[in-house]
């Protein structure tokens, strides 16, 4: 049987998109899709689809053996904001999900594993500007703790049993397919939604909360980049630092009014502020530049009006207008 590759959490937000982007590259039926539910999704439901609990790591094994598995994306997480409603659950899934695969890898069932970092690893006493790849991570939330703790355990199972994991410290991620799920960088995907359906966004965070960001697109092809460098060129096995762009809210309401002059943004920050107040501005990325030839294609701009018509085509396919 030929192998095959497993995404773990293939219905969230990057999981939808990456199941996509690498059925389109490697046919539909060596590219298992799986997520703890269920699904109806019609792209997920174009190859194998599996429903399968990170926690359970014999289902995993199992799993493995039935499509002959040898590389897997590991998504399935909570992410900052929903982490804080309950940090012991967010704990246990994001750490002991990533052990299950680890150890599989060590036990040889695989050849390779992505395991998703974020800029979450950072805390208050890291540089905000150009946070460099190696700094101070003081992280103060639990997502951010979790991350922190997986980059070390990856890098601990490369260094001592010779796993190839590869990790990148993903930014807030935009999209148009698939829907954010409980992170702090939420409102950048929301915001297009809003503009169009009512004219009017109330944004959870402060206007001048500048944030490093990137297009969905950019995110798929860096872990789709990493994931096919050789293996001597990936000299980082924590995490990646890879920049795309930066903004805050106040920024980025003003590319939407560009295209809607209409649009309104008023401010009621939550919770999520403290989050977003703990996290670097924007991110220094020679490393990945350097190691396996990263570079964003997105800048704010481009990011804005391709969500602005991605989103405008999907809700009314008829009466589409190209830029
Ligand atoms: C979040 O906001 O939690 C995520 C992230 C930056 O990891 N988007």
């Amino acid at each position: 049987m030929e192998s095959t590759t497993l995404i773990i959490g293939a219905s969230g937000q990057i999981g939808i998109e990456l199941t996509m982007a690498l059925r389109q590259q490697h046919g539909a039926q060596a590219v298992i899709a799986s997520d703890i539910r269920p699904t109806t999704d019609t792209e997920l439901l174009q190859g194998p689809y599996e429903v399968l609990d990170v926690l359970d790591k014999e289902a995993i094994s199992a799993c493995i053996e039935k499509y002959n598995v040898r590389e897997v994306y590991l998504l399935a997480a909570l992410l900052s904001a929903t982490a804080e409603k309950n940090p012991e659950f967010a704990w246990k899934l994001n750490m002991d999900g990533l052990f299950n695969v680890l150890e599989l890898a060590r036990e040889g069932k695989l050849d390779k594993i992505f395991w998703p970092s974020s800029i979450a690893v950072f805390g208050p006493t890291t540089p905000k500007e150009a946070t460099p790849q190696h700094t101070v991570m003081e992280p103060t939330t639990v997502y951010g703790i979790s991350k922190l703790a997986g980059e070390r355990w990856c890098a601990y199972y490369h260094q001592r049993y010779g796993v190839d994991v590869r990790s990148i410290r993903y930014p807030g991620l935009i999209g148009y397919r698939s829907e954010p799920g409980g992170g702090t960088t939420d409102y950048a995907v929301d915001i297009f939604h809003k503009a169009i359906e009512t004219g009017k966004y109330s944004c959870f965070l402060r206007s001048d909360t500048r944030l490093p960001m990137m297009m969905m697109e950019d995110a798929i092809r860096a872990t789709i980049s990493i994931m096919e460098a050789p293996a001597d060129s990936i000299k980082e096995r924590g995490g990646y630092n890879i920049a795309g762009c930066s903004f805050t809210p106040e920024e980025l309401a003003a590319h939407i009014q560009v295209e809607i002059p209409e649009f309104e943004i008023t401010y009621e920050p939550d919770f999520r502020q403290a989050i977003a107040d703990s996290w670097p501005s924007s991110i220094d990325d020679t490393y990945a530049a350097r190691d396996w030839g990263w570079k964003s294609k997105y800048d704010t701009a481009l990011l804005s009006t391709t969500m602005l018509r991605e989103i405008h085509k999907k809700k009314a396919p008829s009466t589409v207008t190209h830029h």
